[in-house]
């Protein structure tokens, strides 16, 4: 039973209790004495969960250093063996899932339901998916070559999620990894170091430093072999220069301001319905988020209307709550960045209701030009911009018309209208009657300033292996 809150607690703080709530980093396989520390809270209260330790250079060269010394033997070791590790990690996840949802709700302030049923459910798959994977590495990438020692970051707004992406595909692969959370969001990290330890990952192999941006920083400088980065596109930058010219691997899943069509034969309450996951899942705090609603000019006012109805109804609040649609931002500090942005803009701004505090309702933005800066720039809340098209050839240029292409949705129930307009938006990832759509089986990631590289599918398993060397073949005669 997930109770009600604060009964689904008890087993997170009593977790956090028994760690004293101050946390090392976890190197070689240990948890490490808490050193400088700084504090992560739940910001649906504002009360802190614990202190947790700035990693410092030195840390992360001990990270680095314990994990070069453990990949020799992981590389070696056979892909059966790799694959048994992955397997026990995937369900060490399933046991303890009330532990990690109720954890990430605490940390993030996301909906316990979203937490439950994706988060963590989806982290289990990402790893078990892997692991069979890991089984056939051999046969499917014949010639396979692990980078070695893999940096990795990951930002708050998914922290379980997006360590799985990272973590699951590198070790499938035979390299060892250091990973840094985000500052705001480090305990899901700091608590998968337990199943690591209880699914037999041989220590060394998964290394947890935690830290803020300095942390990310030194962890890119050090003598690691692949960098995989998921975060703002301003620090993708830094880090893209950070490591060109030493021959590092790099992955980048940066921002996104992903184009939602609705053309006018659409399924209207279909499409309305996918706009609240496309938007409102995790309060907007999503890379692929539907931010930019392109509606058909005829059907624009009934979808409107709609939608308005139905954000009048979304709940915002106490994200222990199973009933919650909608928990606290992430911080302060991101409701902050929304509110700012939304001062900003000139168009007309309908919302529905929120408490007091880090929350902010399901806000919907009309009467846009389209070089205002919510149609333009990254809001990484709930807010959802919104404009109308006459042709489909008008909706295409809309949907490109932005620096980012991380995914878009398409929705009409003209199949021929729906194909021939996905592959014309410039994404990773384009959707048809549907939006937010992740599986492990699907490589993910993008393209212009939403980064490049693939995480997931084949794609994504191809991101942790050198470029292949291939069979020797005889250098082109010269003339
Ligand atoms: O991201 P940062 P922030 C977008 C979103 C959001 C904005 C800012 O628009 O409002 O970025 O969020 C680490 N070297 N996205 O400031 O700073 C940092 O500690 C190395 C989109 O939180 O990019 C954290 O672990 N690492 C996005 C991670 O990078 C550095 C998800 C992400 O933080 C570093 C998050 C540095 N110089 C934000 N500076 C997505 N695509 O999903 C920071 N970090």
């Amino acid at each position: 039973d997930w109770g009600p809150a604060p009964e689904s607690r008890a087993e997170a703080d009593a977790w956090l209790d028994a760690q004293g709530r101050a946390f090392g980093h976890y190197i070689d396989g240990k948890r490490l004495k808490p050193g400088q520390a700084f504090a992560t809270l739940n910001p649906a209260d504002g009360a802190e969960l614990a202190q947790v330790t700035q990693g410092t250079a030195a840390d992360v060269g001990k990270a680095v250093k314990s994990a070069r010394r453990a990949q020799k033997a992981w590389a070696k070791a056979t892909c059966h063996d790799r694959a048994r590790v992955l397997y026990a990690i995937a369900r060490g996840l399933q046991k303890h899932a009330r532990l990690f949802a109720v954890l990430e709700t605490l940390d993030t302030g996301k909906p316990i339901r979203e937490s439950r049923d994706i988060d963590v459910a989806l982290a289990a798959r990402h790893f078990y998916h892997h692991a069979g994977h890991a089984e056939l590495r051999d046969e499917i990438l014949p010639g396979a070559e692990p980078w070695g020692v893999c940096g990795q970051i990951v930002p708050w707004n998914f922290p379980l999620l997006m360590l799985a992406w990272k973590v699951a595909p590198a070790l499938a692969m035979g390299n060892a990894v250091v990973l840094k959370p985000a500052e705001w969001t480090p305990l899901t990290a700091l608590a998968f170091a337990d199943i690591c330890a209880a699914a037999g990952v041989p220590p060394g192999i998964v290394n947890i430093v935690t830290g803020d941006g300095a942390t990310g920083a030194a962890l890119a400088a050090a003598e690691i072999d692949k960098l995989a980065f998921t975060g703002s596109t301003e620090v993708g930058r830094i880090l893209r220069r950070e490591t060109a010219g030493r021959g590092l691997g790099l992955t980048l899943e940066l921002g996104g301001k992903s184009p939602y069509l609705v053309f006018e034969d659409a399924d209207i309450d279909g499409a309305v319905e996918g706009l609240v996951d496309a938007i409102w899942f995790n309060g907007g705090q999503v890379c692929c988020a539907g931010a930019r609603l392109l509606v058909q000019e005829g059907v624009a006012e009934d979808f409107y209307a709609r939608l308005k109805a139905r954000m009048a109804k979304l709940r915002v609040g106490d994200p222990l709550d199973k009933a919650v649609d909608m928990g606290a931002l992430v911080h302060p500090e991101q409701k902050a960045r929304v509110e700012a942005m939304l001062a900003r803009t000139s168009g007309t701004i309908h919302q529905g209701s929120a408490p007091e505090g880090c929350f902010l309702p399901p806000t919907l933005v009309t009467d846009l030009a389209p070089a205002d800066p919510l149609m333009q720039e990254e809001v990484f809340g709930p807010v959802l911009a919104a404009t109308t098209f006459r042709t489909p050839a008008e909706a295409v240029m809309l949907a490109n018309d932005t620096t980012y292409g991380l995914a878009g949705s398409v929705w009409s129930q003209d199949i021929d209208v729906a194909l021939d307009t996905a592959p014309k938006i410039d994404a990773g990832v384009v959707w048809v009657n549907g939006a937010n759509r992740l599986d492990a089986a699907a490589p993910f990631g993008g393209m212009k300033e939403s980064g490049f590289g693939r995480e997931g599918g084949i794609a994504g398993l191809r991101a942790y292996l050198r470029p292949a060397t291939g069979p020797a073949t005889k250098p082109a005669k010269r003339h």
